[in-house]
């Protein structure tokens, strides 16, 4: 089912045409409403009437995170305070969190999205939805919970965390989806079978997981261990939320909303856009958004895409999963080390599961130190010493021949790396640079 079959399957041209169209629409409306980016475009020497359609967006300036922060809360936001009727706080670490508004409308259009998500995501009138993601500031939470609503669901608000609730919740109610981040699905396997649980035999047979980076075989892990489609979905406040994009049943990529999301992908060193397919950084102009829009807001995240028709029939272009980002790059001994690429490293090796953290450290006047902690199977890990000796040099030659820095590799039990009900912490960096 395609919750908006007019737009999600309209042909690129007429796509291309109301692109443009919105386009010109909202560079008008905020250079009306929002004076800290009138100054911006002012700068850049870009008037409205300098965009015509679409294809003149390369125009415009970029808006960057520093932006949202350096107007920190509301220098940003096109409407005054009056016309919001909810707010939320994006998940930054340093400085000033980033707050985002939503007027009524925005509202509308968040769950219209959502409801687009969870239709590709294969839920059909009727569905239970387990929404395990966190309820409060955390733009989760809530825009799953739009999401069904706009579809006519019937939604769980179990929020995070309480995981033998949440195994309790799906045992007698019996839910078909779950939502919630791929880390603290697989958390709840675990907890399921420690409580003499089969997971297999769990009601949850579809899965929309974000939030965080996740890999394929972490999504084999996770429909293994639970007998369901596991499928991603992609978003981040600054934007809307979750909502951005979502993978169909085919899981070939995630399909960006684009009449009202309108994507770039750029060479995050130059911002000169990509050719169709290579890896660059993912930029969204918010082309119908009232509260607080964004021109080409430089999300970090790095994707390619494809504008190849989809086997279920939506046109709108698709990206890769996300492979890594601009700034969780850690720089160890000036190599840029990216997290995703252990990962994708430690899960191609059997009896390894998707539980690892990279603790990198500075002895005074050392180099960097990156130790490797990884959980392994309870098998593997009361085998004898020669041969977990021999799994550890085989994960640290193969991540060495990657990132070309000497790693060491710890071997853990089980459940020995700290669990999360939300972002799994896949870094601990003991460095005070
Ligand atoms: O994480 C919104 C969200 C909620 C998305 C629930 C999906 C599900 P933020 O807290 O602002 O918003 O974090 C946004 O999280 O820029 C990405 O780096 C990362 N992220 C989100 N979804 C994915 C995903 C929400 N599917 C930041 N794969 C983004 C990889 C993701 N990273």
């Amino acid at each position: 089912m395609i919750w908006n079959e007019a737009i999600e399957t309209m042909p690129l041209e007429d796509l291309k045409n109301l692109q443009s169209e919105r386009l010109v629409k909202l560079v008008r409306y905020i250079y009306e409403r929002c004076p800290v980016y009138k100054q911006k475009l002012d700068k850049a020497g870009v008037s409205p009437g300098d965009i015509q359609g679409i294809e003149d967006i390369t125009k415009l300036p970029f808006t960057t995170k520093l932006d949202m922060r350096d107007h920190y809360p509301y220098g940003l936001f096109s409407r005054p305070q009056s016309d919001l009727v909810e707010i939320h706080v994006s998940s930054g670490t340093t400085g000033n969190p980033t707050l985002v508004g939503y007027t009524r409308d925005d509202l509308k259009l968040w769950g219209d999205v959502m409801a687009r998500v969870l239709c590709c995501a294969g839920a059909k009138p009727g569905d239970f939805v387990q929404n395990a993601y966190g309820y409060g500031l955390f733009t989760g939470g809530l825009g799953f919970h739009y999401g069904a609503l706009e579809m006519g669901l019937t939604i769980i608000p179990a929020s995070s965390g309480q995981t033998k609730r949440q195994l309790k919740i799906m045992q007698d109610f019996k839910p078909r989806i779950l939502a919630c981040t791929p880390s603290y699905c697989l958390y709840m396997a675990e907890e399921a079978k420690e409580l003499g649980l089969d997971p297999r035999q769990g009601s949850w047979k579809i899965g929309i997981f974000g939030a965080e980076p996740w890999s394929e075989p972490m999504r084999n892990e996770i429909e293994q261990a639970w007998d369901m489609l596991a499928t991603d979905v992609y978003g981040l406040s600054e934007i809307i939320g979750p909502g951005v994009s979502q993978e169909c049943t085919y899981k070939d990529g995630l399909h960006l909303f684009s009449d009202v999301f309108y994507p770039e992908i750029i060479d995050p060193d130059s911002g000169v856009p990509v050719p169709e397919g290579s890896n660059g950084e993912l930029v969204i102009t918010t082309l119908t958004k009232q509260a607080i829009p964004l021109l080409r807001y430089r999300t970090r995240d790095i994707v390619s895409m494809t504008s190849q028709p989809c086997r279920c029939g939506r046109t709108s272009p698709r990206t890769s999963k996300i492979k890594g980002r601009t700034d969780d790059m850690i720089i160890v001994r000036g190599i840029n080390v990216f997290p995703s690429q252990i990962e994708h490293v430690l899960l191609g090796i059997e009896g390894i599961h998707p539980h690892y953290q990279l603790v990198i450290d500075r002895k005074a006047h050392k180099l960097d130190e990156v130790e490797i902690m990884v959980e392994v199977d309870e098998k593997i890990f009361s085998d004898e010493i020669k041969r977990m000796s021999a799994l550890e040099q085989k994960i640290r030659k193969e991540i060495e021949a990657i990132l070309s820095i000497g790693v060491s590799v710890k071997l853990v039990e089980p459940k020995t790396i700290q669990r999360s009900e939300g972002k799994a912490k896949r870094v601990v960096d003991k460095r005070s640079i």
